[in-house]
């Protein structure tokens, strides 16, 4: 009988919050899964802690030492692991730090993407590759978004994800790699880092409530995203490599919200009516009428995107994915897991 080769996938990002949902996913289907962490002076791996295996002992999960910008690191860990797949998930995903950081961001966004397809290009270009693309690449294009909409970026971090996204494609067209780009629209969870607007919100109106925090500074309340689950989008992520084409797919919910609705929303789960007064700069929010949401300008983008909202009805019809959360049971685990 001939044995099945393993699936072995190799994770750049695993440490991040896609990361740790996909790793999850992926030893649960029976890979073995070697992820890639940055040297850092405090410990970045506690999102993966609980499914760390002892470097002695391991057997399923692996983690290495690595950086997208370091051509050479690649070409080591790719020849050594010998990889099926492989996740991009590393970047510098915060859009308005890269307005700050825009050369580090290109750097990591793009010429880390770039890295990795030419190492898969020279040692094995069998590999299979997934690039993490986002909803940020439309922009200023108008909702709904899909496969075919322009992309109009509108910050160092979605041109850098833009020039990954279209390096993805040509070296699928020039050299045959199964290489797919998932165009992903916002995903929370638990794990989602703190300074990104779903996190700070939940976090933030549990702090005022147990009095652990005065107020909440937030900037633009009227930008509108389509926000999902992490857990639902890694998986559209491996279900893109399973195909028998390498293709492109948007993964969105196709529900939109405000960031006011989203803080409404929150504040209701948690019992906590909020009355909304003044307006633009001088916006507030009251919890028992005392200011506790105020408006930071700080907080505002050089350029900002507007409205998102997904088409994914390709990714519905041809890897028949549908996500399982909705806004509500998203906003109860996050809420759930920030009271543990
Ligand atoms: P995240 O939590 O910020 O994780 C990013 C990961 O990349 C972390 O593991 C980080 O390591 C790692 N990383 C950063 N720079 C690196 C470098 N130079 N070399 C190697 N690793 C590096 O982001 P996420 O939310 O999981 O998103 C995963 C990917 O999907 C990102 O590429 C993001 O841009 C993209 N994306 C995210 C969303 C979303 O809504 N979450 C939507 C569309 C696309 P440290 O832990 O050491 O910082
Ligand atoms: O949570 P955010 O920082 O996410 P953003 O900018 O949409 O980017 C995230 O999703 C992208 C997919 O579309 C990913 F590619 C990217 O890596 C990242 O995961 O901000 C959401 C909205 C923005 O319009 C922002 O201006 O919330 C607005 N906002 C209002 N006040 C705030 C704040 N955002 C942050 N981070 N912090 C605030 O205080």
């Amino acid at each position: 009988m001939k044995l099945k080769k393993k699936n072995i996938a190799l994770i750049y990002g695993v440490t991040g919050q896609d990361g740790s949902y996909l790793s999850r996913l992926l030893l649960q289907k029976g890979y073995q899964v070697h992820g890639v962490k940055r040297r850092s002076s405090s410990l970045n791996t506690k999102r993966i802690d609980d499914i760390y295996e002892d470097v002695h002992e391991a057997k399923n999960f692996f983690l290495h030492y690595g950086d997208v910008t370091d051509g050479q690191s690649i070409n080591y860990l790719v020849n050594k692991i010998n990889p099926t797949e492989i996740y991009n998930l590393a970047a510098q995903s915060h859009v308005a730090v890269s307005f700050d950081l825009s050369e580090y961001t290109m750097m990591t966004n793009a010429l880390g993407t770039l890295k990795i397809l030419e190492v898969i290009k020279n040692i094995n270009p069998n590999i299979r590759f997934y690039q993490a693309g986002t909803s940020e690449m439309f922009g200023a294009s108008p909702p709904p978004q899909d496969e075919k909409t322009s992309f109009y970026p509108r910050s160092p971090y979605a041109v850098s994800k833009l020039s990954a996204h279209w390096l993805t494609i040509n070296f699928r067209e020039s050299y045959g790699l199964y290489a797919c780009n998932g165009i992903l629209f916002n995903h929370e969870s638990p794990q989602r880092g703190e300074t990104f607007v779903t996190q700070k919100i939940i976090k933030g109106l549990i702090n005022i409530k147990n009095k652990k925090q005065k107020k909440l500074y937030l900037g633009n309340l009227y930008a509108k995203r389509d926000w999902g689950h992490a857990k639902d989008y890694v998986h559209a992520m491996w279900l893109m490599l399973q195909q028998k084409k390498p293709k492109d797919y948007v993964i969105a919910t196709g529900i939109q919200y405000t960031v006011k609705d989203f803080i409404n929303l929150s504040a209701k789960k948690l019992k906590m009516p909020l009355t909304w007064k003044g307006q633009k700069l001088k916006e507030k929010a009251y919890y028992l009428n005392k200011p506790i949401i105020e408006i930071d300008s700080k907080y505002f983008r050089p350029s900002e995107v507007e409205s998102l909202k997904g088409n994914a009805k390709k990714a519905k019809k041809e890897l028949r994915w549908k996500p399982e959360y909705t806004i509500n049971t998203l906003i109860d685990e996050m809420i759930a897991a920030c009271s543990e």
